[in-house]
């Protein structure tokens, strides 16, 4: 397996961190990543993403499934604003992804896997978590992005050009005015040298 990831993600407009957040974490046979969106904005919203960010420092994509990885989330984030999140695992030759909240996820060229996000507020609340698993038998590309990202978008736009242009293009293209944005394309192989192997990823403030 191999994966080439960007992500790109934006503050609202005026602000100085976002609330949204891309998390990637690597092993050598397997992979786990998820985009973040804690409700609201600004500076509170910020710093309730770097909380976040400290939960999903604790998963391991070796042993967390994306039930236990979204229980992580919502426990941890108790007594807080709470936040959308779509969480993804590349293990064992198979892909699985799941959400809770207004958080989308496409695999271009297919149906959209918006239907697995189910209803909730990570921290506040979480019903049965639906995850859509597949084996990963040929390359896809995924698109995961927050609701500061219009879900509309053309996919024939991000066909042909590599992640960060992709995300690139969505984000210059798709963003709304009037909330954090972030976006992360993947691209998963099954017959690739080994994930440590795979191009590096941007960082999240890359642009902001
Ligand atoms: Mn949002």
């Amino acid at each position: 397996m191999s994966a080439a990831i960007a992500h790109l993600c934006l503050p609202f407009p005026g602000e100085r961190a976002a609330g949204d957040l891309a998390w990637i974490r690597r092993r050598a046979s397997s992979l786990l990543f998820a985009v973040v969106d804690v409700l609201g904005h600004g500076a509170a919203a910020a710093a309730e993403a770097k909380h976040a960010e400290q939960l999903l420092e604790t998963l391991d994509p070796e042993s967390t499934d994306l039930g236990r990885g979204l229980d992580a989330l919502h426990r941890g984030l108790r007594g807080r604003r709470g936040a959308a999140a779509t969480m993804v695992r590349l293990h064992a030759g198979e892909l699985t992804v799941a959400g809770v909240g207004n958080v989308g996820a496409r695999i271009v060229g297919e149906e959209r896997l918006g239907l697995y996000c189910v209803p909730g507020v990570l921290g506040r609340r979480l019903g049965r978590v639906r995850v859509d698993a597949r084996p990963l038998r040929a390359p896809l590309r995924l698109v995961i992005y927050s609701d500061g990202i219009r879900a509309d978008f053309d996919e024939q736009a991000i066909r042909d050009c590599d992640p960060h242009e992709a995300c690139e293009r969505l984000m210059t293209d798709h963003r709304r005015p009037h909330d954090d944005a972030t976006v992360l394309v993947a691209d998963l192989n099954p017959s690739q040298p080994p994930l440590e192997q795979a191009k590096a990823e941007s960082s999240p403030g890359d642009r902001a």
